[in-house]
């Protein structure tokens, strides 16, 4: 299939935290691009039409230079990689091992524990009450460790340094999402120290799921 090479294309959900990382990532680099909304809620990533997109059954899918990505942290580098202004990740070898090191522990340790299809399968087998105890203590318990791991480097007010990267950008939809499901935060100052800093910036407003709430 023929992509356009002049026409950035996200394939996303409003409220979708790895959609969500792209976005910060591609509004951090200035890139404007063209949304176009898979509606998870109403089952549409599990559409052939999705499914070819992206055989998983997730966003994001981001179409760019002719070609199609996904798995947003894989995204997130090609962006860093082809794009160089505004760097997501530090230059020593060291710093770029915390801030994947960081970033891993939203992308691989907390999300894939509340995702969707994880929360609705953990509801069947135990009800509601049970979902909200489980997707509660995994964002808690992985935020913990983030905030850990920061206090340790001492990075401040970003997570690796003085301008938002990689691992920012997993971080802000982490707490949006720990905000969803009503996680107590007052333990974390450094990831909330780190969520002020960037809410001063455009590109949090431009890429917020509030902004593409659907209008009930
Ligand atoms: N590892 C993937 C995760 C993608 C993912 O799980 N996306 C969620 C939304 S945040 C999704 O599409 N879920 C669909 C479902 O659970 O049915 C990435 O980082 O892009």
């Amino acid at each position: 299939m023929t992509r356009s090479v002049d026409e950035i294309v996200l394939f996303d959900y409003w409220r979708s935290s790895a959609s969500y990382r792209v976005r910060l990532g591609l509004e951090l680099k200035g890139m404007a691009y063209r949304r176009v909304a898979v509606n998870l809620a109403a089952g549409e990533q599990r559409l052939s039409e999705h499914l070819t997109r992206n055989p998983i059954g997730a966003v994001p899918v981001l179409d760019i230079d002719g070609l199609r990505f996904t798995q947003s942290l894989a995204i997130l580098e090609y962006l860093d990689e082809t794009r160089r202004i505004h760097p997501l990740l530090p230059t020593a070898p060291a710093e770029r091992a915390r801030a994947r090191a960081l970033a891993l522990i939203v992308a691989a340790d907390i999300h894939p524990l509340g995702n969707l299809s994880t929360l609705n399968r953990v509801a069947d087998l135990g009800g509601e009450q049970a979902k909200l105890d489980w997707v509660r203590n995994c964002i808690a318990t992985g935020l913990a460790a983030f905030e850990a791991v920061l206090a340790e480097s001492g990075s401040m007010p970003f997570c690796a340094g003085d301008a938002p990267g990689l691992a920012d950008v997993c971080l802000i939809p982490q707490l949006y999402n720990a905000d969803r499901w009503g996680v107590d935060l007052t333990a974390l100052p450094r990831c909330t120290a780190a969520r002020d800093a960037f809410s001063q910036l455009p590109a949090f407003q431009a890429a917020h799921p509030d902004r593409f709430a659907p209008v009930s």
